[in-house]
């Protein structure tokens, strides 16, 4: 591993390709399809309940139809994927500890839950929602200065898919962003930069873990299915300036003051589940 530490310090990214098993990365991606699953057999959108028996241009055409009949539970089902047991068993599990231990975090902690997206411009109302410009995630994040983002695919995903773009060694410049957008720390990159971006392809299986700080956005997905992927990020709570800025802590998580369905449960609806 100590070449590629070299290579880490360097370019402030490590590509390894086959890190995990494909069945572990499968697991999420299934998961996550079947909750989309259980809401279009819900609405009626298909009555097969086995995500296998579905081919992946029907499976999507549904997720656009969700999106354009009712955004709130498309949006909804996305929210209930972030907090999958398969997404978050991955982003602790023990050869991540061990990577992150090896690329020189010493006492490495969650930094914000994991992220899962399925990126396609039919899937957003929003630009950002689909396609995130030049970004630095530190800031972010406000963590330890060797904190770092796990970025791995679902699916295979190349260019025509979006694949991420990251300028190599841009974590050394420090930080570049003064302003977040829609949680962003967005960077205004030079035509120099631009023409330094590189389209990193990869495939199930494969990790690719940054610096914080490396300068990074989405690529353009041109094709007709959303784009797989899931980030994890983690801090170093060994880092003296984390330390000596009291553990900052950037995110805010905490429940809405509203009742989403007005007058539920009922009673009734109780007894349904306890006295039945
Ligand atoms: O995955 C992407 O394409 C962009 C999102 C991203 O870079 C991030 O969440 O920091």
């Amino acid at each position: 591993m100590t070449t590629d530490i070299e290579s880490y310090k360097k370019n402030g990214f490590l590509l390894l390709r086959n890190f995990f098993k494909k069945e572990e990365v499968d697991l999420i991606l299934k998961d996550a399809k079947n909750i989309f699953l259980k809401q279009f057999v819900q609405k009626k959108y298909t009555e097969v309940t086995i995500l296998e028996n579905i081919k992946e241009a029907e499976f999507n055409a549904m997720m656009y139809r969700l999106f354009e009949e009712d955004l709130e539970c498309l949006a909804n089902c996305g929210k209930q994927a972030q907090h999958l047991i398969s997404l978050h068993s991955l982003s602790i599990c023990k050869s991540v500890v061990e990577l992150l231990n090896a690329i020189g975090l010493i006492t490495p902690i969650i930094s914000t839950r994991p992220v899962l997206y399925f990126n396609h411009p039919k899937l957003a109302k929003e630009k950002v929602f689909y396609k995130v410009d030049a970004h630095q995630d530190w800031r972010s994040m406000q963590g330890s200065l060797n904190s770092v983002v796990i970025w791995l695919p679902l699916i295979d995903i190349n260019k025509d898919l979006g694949a991420l773009e990251i300028i190599p060694g841009s974590h050394l410049q420090g930080l570049k962003t003064n302003h977040i957008d829609y949680g962003f720390g967005m960077v205004e990159m030079t035509a120099e930069e631009k023409s330094k971006l590189i389209s990193v392809k990869v495939k199930q299986g494969d990790v690719l873990i940054f610096s914080s700080l490396l300068i990074h956005q989405s690529g353009e997905n041109i094709t007709e299915s959303p784009r797989w992927s899931c980030h994890f990020r983690y801090n170093d709570l060994d880092d003296e300036t984390f330390k000596s800025r009291k553990y900052a802590h950037a995110y805010i998580y905490k429940p809405i003051d509203t009742l989403i369905t007005p007058d539920f449960p009922g009673l009734q609806e109780i007894e349904k589940i306890f006295l039945k």
